[in-house]
């Protein structure tokens, strides 16, 4: 639609939203306006009773170079502290729709992090990942360092954090950050994603809502928790229509009709 200026966002299938992050020249660098566009666009997602899932992408030659440095490199520690810079980026992290990242190019620093905070990660075979905020004499601010040693471990984390060194998409899918890596080919990943998309739009919403919802407890809860509050939402299905019919035709051996009540 022609509503933004730095993304792109569409419905490839009624049940889809398809956001491109769409600043070639800057290689997708993720300025202010840019991720207010991107979360303006994740809330209309959000409240579209068609939308399933959400895929976020970006070009073939980058997802996300970063944070925008030209942006940010003369602020002021009164600024960044004093104003929560860039704490806008979690609002991504509440949406409680699906979200794929379908990641071709560079995704770095910020970009990395961004396709992190999505729940499903699905890599071109040219993805090219990594946190070099090192090299510019900072750390990483938008979860990478959180996010990265919880999927792929303190010693793997620790050395792409501290020497800054990108890593590729087969280390991705080989320590368990990236779901899949998918064929080559211009738009594969992106064609790949949206298949995925559709799959999970054809599930019940509330049983699709509750699944994101227990896994991401996963991150944040105690085992003990984590698994009775897996169990207590599991048991709240049961006061749904959509289990009734899922079960139902199942033992009527017939395919479900969910009416995502
Ligand atoms: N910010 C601003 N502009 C960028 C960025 C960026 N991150 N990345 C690329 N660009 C621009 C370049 O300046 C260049 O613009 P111009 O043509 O006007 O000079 C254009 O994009 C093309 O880039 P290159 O000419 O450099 O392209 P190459 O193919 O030679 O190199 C690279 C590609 C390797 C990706 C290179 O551009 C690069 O190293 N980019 C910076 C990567 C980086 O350091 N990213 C981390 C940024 S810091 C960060 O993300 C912190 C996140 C904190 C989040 C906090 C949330 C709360």
């Amino acid at each position: 639609t022609g509503q933004y200026e730095n993304i792109i966002a569409s419905k490839p299938d009624p049940t889809i939203t398809l956001i491109t992050l769409n600043r070639p020249k800057a290689l997708n660098a993720l300025s202010s306006p840019l991720f207010h566009e991107l979360n303006s666009a994740l809330a209309a997602a959000e409240v579209d009773d068609e939308v399933g899932c959400i895929v976020l992408t970006g070009s073939e030659k980058a997802f996300a170079a970063g944070a925008d440095i030209k942006e940010m490199k003369d602020i002021k520690y009164h600024e960044a502290y004093g104003k929560d810079f860039l704490g806008h980026w979690a609002q991504l992290s509440k949406i409680r729709k699906p979200i794929i990242a379908a990641v071709s190019g560079f995704a770095l620093g910020g970009g990395c992090e961004l396709a992190l905070m999505c729940d499903i990660i699905l890599a071109s075979p040219t993805a090219k990942f990594g946190q070099p905020e090192i090299n510019l004499g900072v750390i990483p601010g938008g979860g990478g360092s959180q996010r990265l040693a919880k999927t792929i471990g303190k010693s793997r984390t620790m050395e792409l954090t501290l020497t800054g060194r990108t890593f590729s998409a087969q280390e991705a899918e080989k320590w368990g950050m990236v779901s899949r890596v998918v064929g080559e080919g211009e738009g594969e990943v992106v064609k790949e994603a949206v298949e995925m998309a559709k799959l999970i739009s054809s599930r019940g919403k509330l049983a699709v809502q509750a699944g994101k919802e227990v896994v991401n407890a996963a991150f944040e809860l105690p085992l003990g928790e984590g698994l009775r509050f897996e169990r207590r939402l599991f048991q709240s299905l049961f006061a749904t229509n959509d289990q009734k019919e899922g079960m139902a035709a199942f033992a009527e051996k017939r395919k479900p009709t969910f009416t995502h009540t």
